[in-house]
């Protein structure tokens, strides 16, 4: 038999793309297992963080800004929810695909080389996938929870098991010898034949096994997880759950239809640089305090607790929510002055300002002079009355007015008193310096289903938010098609801080219509009219409504 007649039974590439989906299906469900029920490194979310972070702002922000205009163009729900789970499949789907490709390129080298090297490239494969994925976890990796050498082993173990498979599955798709031996005892007459069928049942086979593996790492991993965030809570230990709002008597009421003036917790946008949020232990968690300060010092979150507490009502949004999207949320958040925090602290007179450092690797500076003016600026360590949630920052995160959420760090670990501004992640990554929340209004409801019938006259209840930041909101004005500006009703705001929800009703006109929303904020100067996308400086422009009544 020559070789090149021999060639024809060696093994397709594509079939080596085939053995890739089904290897690293089975690598990822085994990962899954080993995270969730053993704090071993999840590596497709650790690879795909740390991707996020080294590649260029503006790549990131051009994906996040499709990511969310997709998400609102199909409304696939939550914008902040659905892009987390879009992260999560991307990094998931790119450990599939490395894992294609290694199949592939794996079985070109051994249909040149022969299976007798099977093993050990299959091997060799393992250890080029397995150690830069063991170095990024260990670097820039989230989800261990384990020793990181027992981790890196545990890993190195999983790659090279799953690399030595390639090779397995190899030899046996290209075990023509021992078809060539049936053939010649002639219970099977075509040797391309019996070979097909051969094949065809081991991958059949291997297919099922995979799929088993696969089904049930995920199943295993959902229901069992051990792993631990912050203190879980029941819904009704919530401040909300036994208080009612301060402004419960408000003399204006909501439109039937608007969003909630108090965001339940598990409604509130969630937007950070991790697909998996970082877990912290709060009972080992320390407060580190260092630099230009008399002497270095850690607080636990027992210390932090005994301070006299503050609790304010406050609308946080994202600068990438687009005009009228959902990355916005208001709740009332707990914590201690950071001014108060100060004079215990030993603050040396040349400190200027403060560097906030994350349990991600996230990072911002706070000025010290506005620490100094503002007793709302504050260290944070509840939401609605119970302690931060894993995704909301367990246990410790900063408020400071006025601002978006980019310049606000959740998973708090240590803060330095430095003697110079330096940019924080996102404003390294070219957003905007201040990120000062701009003045903005929504349409929530246009309520055709609950009109008002007075003497003689209907009205439809139209209704919605403004917000201008900490700034306030002194006027809210509707139009309806080309119609003049009228002012809308005010309803008291939970807070100076929060969004102000407003309302207009209407004298009903039948007919397919648009409405258009402006506000003021509180010094009376109106918001900006001119669109312009969130990056790099937040988006602005009116929001309006067409609607058939
Ligand atoms: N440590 C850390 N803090 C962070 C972020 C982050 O990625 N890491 N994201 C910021 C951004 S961009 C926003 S909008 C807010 C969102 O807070 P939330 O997820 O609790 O709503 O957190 C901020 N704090
Ligand atoms: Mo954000």
């Amino acid at each position: 038999m020559s070789d090149r007649a021999d060639a024809s039974y060696r093994p397709a590439l594509l079939l080596g793309g085939l053995i890739g989906v089904f290897l690293t299906a089975s690598l990822i469900a085994l990962l899954y297992v080993g995270w969730r029920l053993a704090g071993f490194s999840f590596v497709p979310f650790d690879t795909f963080d740390w991707l996020g972070r080294m590649l260029p702002g503006a790549f990131i922000e051009f994906i996040i800004g499709n990511t969310v205009a997709v998400i609102r163009a199909l409304h696939l729900g939550p914008t902040a929810a659905v892009a987390k789970m879009v992260e999560q499949g991307i990094g998931i789907f790119n450990l599939l695909i490395t894992g294609v490709i290694s199949g592939i390129v794996l079985f070109a080298i051994l249909r040149r080389s022969g299976d007798k090297y099977a093993f050990p490239l299959g091997a060799l494969l393992g250890i080029v996938i397995g150690v830069p994925a063991i170095i990024i976890s260990f670097v820039a990796g989230k989800t261990a929870s384990v020793a990181p050498i027992f981790n890196a082993v545990m890993l190195f173990i999983a790659f090279l098991i799953w690399g030595m498979a390639f090779g397995w599955a190899y030899r046996r798709l290209n075990s023509s010898r021992v078809i060539q031996a049936a053939s010649e005892t002639a219970i099977v007459p075509d040797r391309a034949w019996a070979q097909r069928i051969d094949r065809r049942n081991f991958l059949i086979r291997l297919a099922g096994t995979t799929a088993v593996i696969t089904v049930a790492g995920a199943f295993v991993g959902m229901r069992w997880s051990r792993l631990r965030g912050g203190q879980p809570h029941t819904p009704d230990q919530r401040w909300s759950a036994t208080h009612s709002l301060p402004n419960a008597d408000a003399a204006v009421m909501p439109a039937p239809g608007t969003r909630p003036e108090f965001t339940p917790l598990e409604d509130h946008y969630r937007i950070d640089i991790n697909t998996f949020p970082p877990m912290i232990d709060g009972n080992d968690w320390q407060l580190k305090i260092s630099g230009l300060v008399d002497q270095a010092l850690t607080l636990t979150l027992d210390d932090l607790r005994r301070y006299e507490t503050n609790d304010q009502f406050v609308t946080l949004s994202c600068i990438s929510n687009p005009v009228g999207g959902d990355l916005i949320g208001t709740t009332r958040w707990t914590g201690i002055s950071l001014q108060r925090l100060l004079s215990d602290w030993g603050v040396k007179p040349e400190a200027t300002y403060i560097k906030i450092r994350s349990a991600d690797e996230f990072y911002e500076v706070v000025s010290l002079a506005d620490i100094r003016s503002d007793p709302r600026i504050m260290l944070t360590y509840q939401w609605d009355g119970v302690p931060l949630t894993t995704e909301h920052g367990y246990p410790l995160r900063i408020y400071i007015p006025d601002l978006h959420g980019m310049k606000q760090p959740k998973w708090i670990e240590s803060i330095e008193f430095i003697d110079r501004w330096e940019p924080g992640y996102w404003v390294e990554r070219d957003w905007d310096k201040t990120a000062r929340m701009k003045a903005t209004s929504v349409i929530d409801t246009v309520a055709v289903d609950s009109l008002i019938k007075t003497d003689g006259q209907t009205l439809v209840p139209i209704g919605g938010i403004a917000h201008a930041g900490a700034r306030g909101i002194s006027k809210v004005e509707i139009k309806i098609d080309d119609g003049p500006w009228v002012s809308a009703q005010l309803r008291d705001p939970l807070s100076p801080l929060t969004w102000v929800i407003w309302r207009y009703d209407w004298p009903y006109q039948p007919g397919r219509h648009t409405f258009t929303v402006r506000c003021y904020d509180g010094k009376g100067e109106m918001q900006i009219s001119e669109p312009a996308e969130p990056y790099p400086s937040g988006a602005s422009g009116l929001y309006s409504k067409t609607q058939k009544i």
